[in-house]
């Protein structure tokens, strides 16, 4: 008999076999979660495209479904790409998706579920006025380049309103369309926003968010306390940024707040393997959910052995943080129902280069979430103006790299002899120009998480906006075989990678907390080991 495929996750969402990528149409509909996503019935790599279907009534547990949309007239024979749920009023879920046609030109489709009384809505009906929107010579929209269209939202002139990505030479564009009745549509003269330089925009995401609460807003909330968020998916760089700002309904514009941009210093969800993320409005909780594809970072070889590819990440709420600047994510909280057998970390003072074992946790598939406290900062390294980039930061002092405050963290999915582990740490920095001023610095370092070199190791990093010396600075790592997403400053960056241990697999695997730097931290916490939940 085959041995256990190591890499198959226990609680991360992924279908038997194949390949997948982007969440489609994630919403609930009569207290049941669906998740559409991108499905290559045929095969392990991208093709084929036809939405996947699954449900659930927790977000952890999920049932699988026959395909719910798949090639079948003229507007989607060459495919049937990324889309968005919208509730109507009354609650009749529509669902708009990209369909390529016979010329390989990029249109949106319009389907609804053939029975609303079927729990699942395992059956959709295409309507006949497909497709809905295409390019025309008229309306110059590129063909190529005309895709994933939003959950559209409801003006205050009773107008539903949606974008859709774009670009036009390489300005990156969020193209604007109205409709009064969900079925004819016209493009707006102006596009909702758009970014020179930034090439294709895929999968937009555009919602309200809370400025005075935690609750989530449906998606046509507007109003004085509420603010916009635009994320983009840039299909150049694979990266994805969002802004905050204002959407002003009456020119129907959307303006990021200052130093809000879609660029190298902005801000993203994730700062490692994270892509084409979508959130919805959970109704029945009141809030909003961010669901995002995670892709491999093993070899085309490395996927066909193991027979399937893509992950979807952990669902996270998410809301505003309070500066008003950034988002701030968690993992659902339904999630912790699978917590079982609770390990907990009293608070013990890591010596400068220290190495702690955490005893009993299955630390292949776990949940640890560790606060470090520090009291003494005299040690922290300066930071060089020149460091601006995290990612490049994290990858000249890995977590080998010994430091003055840092680096300290956890050994995840490491071997016995330490030869593979991925390592997610903090470095603190007091800043050139003003001593009591800290920088922290988040790392997932990837360089030494298996003895296989066919694996793309980068490692990935973030500056956190904690203030050390004021807030305690927290991690959570939620570590499920082959994948570490971790959050860091209490859901204020996190960084997802893809992992692929030889030696620390199953039961060979343990978890380490350690202080690489000179200065003593002190920790606290716990670890669960996480039973496996039903995935299809
Ligand atoms: N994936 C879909 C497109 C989208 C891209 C095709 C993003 O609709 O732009 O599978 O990963």
């Amino acid at each position: 008999p085959q041995a256990k495929d190591p890499y198959r996750t226990g609680y991360h969402f992924q279908p038997p076999k194949n390949w997948i990528n982007d969440p489609n149409g994630p919403m609930i509909y009569k207290g049941i979660y669906h998740l559409f996503y991108q499905y290559n019935p045929k095969g392990v790599v991208w093709g084929n495209i036809v939405w996947a279907h699954s449900t659930s009534t927790d977000l952890v547990n999920w049932i699988p479904h026959e395909a719910a949309i798949y090639p079948s007239q003229p507007s989607d024979i060459n495919g049937c790409w990324s889309g968005s749920a919208t509730i109507l009023p009354g609650g009749k879920p529509a669902m708009l998706y990209t369909g390529i046609n016979p010329q390989n030109q990029q249109v949106q489709n319009l389907a609804f579920p053939k029975n609303l009384s079927d729990p699942f809505l395992r059956e959709w009906v295409k309507v006949p006025q497909n497709p809905l929107m295409a390019p025309t010579l008229a309306n110059q929209v590129n063909a190529s380049s005309f895709r994933d269209p939003t959950t559209a939202w409801l003006g205050p002139d009773k107008r539903w309103r949606l974008i859709i990505g774009s670009k036009r030479h390489q300005r990156g564009l969020a193209i604007l369309y109205r409709s009064k009745d969900f079925m004819h549509w016209t493009k707006a003269k102006h596009p909702l926003h758009s970014k020179e330089k930034n090439g294709m925009w895929e999968c937009p995401d555009f919602f309200p968010i809370s400025k005075t609460s935690s609750v989530g807003l449906d998606t046509s909330t507007n109003g004085p306390n509420v603010k916009h968020v635009l994320k983009v998916s840039l299909d150049n760089t694979r990266k994805e940024y969002y802004t905050i700002g204002t959407y002003n309904i009456s020119k129907d514009i959307y303006i990021p707040d200052k130093g809000s941009v879609e660029s190298d210093s902005g801000l993203r969800y994730d700062y490692g393997k994270f892509y084409a993320s979508k959130t919805f409005f959970d109704s029945a909780k009141n809030r909003r959910i961010l669901w995002g594809w995670i892709n491999e970072s093993s070899s085309v070889n490395g996927d066909v052995k193991k027979g399937w590819s893509g992950l979807q990440a952990i669902p996270r709420t998410i809301v505003l943080d309070k500066s008003g600047k950034q988002l701030v994510q968690w993992p659902i909280v339904e999630l912790e129902k699978l917590r079982t057998k609770e390990v907990t970390l009293p608070s013990t003072v890591l010596k400068g280069g220290s190495l702690h074992e955490v005893f009993g946790v299955t630390a292949a598939q776990a949940d640890v979430e560790v606060a470090f406290e520090i009291s003494d900062f005299k040690k922290a390294e300066v930071l060089d103006p020149s460091w601006t980039n995290p990612q490049i930061l994290c990858s000249k002092k890995g977590a080998s790299v010994k430091g003055g405050l840092g680096p300290f963290g956890l050994l995840t999915l490491a071997s016995k002899d330490l030869k593979e582990n991925t390592a997610v740490f903090y470095r603190i920095f007091k800043s050139q120009n003003n001593y009591k001023k800290y920088v922290v610095l988040m790392c997932s370092d990837q360089s030494r998480s298996s003895l296989n070199q066919d694996n793309d190791m980068t490692t990935y990093g973030a500056f956190v906006t904690v203030d050390p010396v004021h807030e305690k600075l927290s991690l959570r790592s939620l570590i499920d075989h082959s994948i570490v997403e971790s959050f860091g400053g209490e859901g204020k960056a996190c960084i997802t990678a893809r992992v692929y241990p030889t030696l620390a697999v199953d039961g060979d695997a343990h978890l380490y907390a350690f202080n690489y730097g000179s200065e003593s931290v002190k920790i606290a916490g716990s670890a669960w080991s996480l039973k496996t939940a039903k995935i299809n």
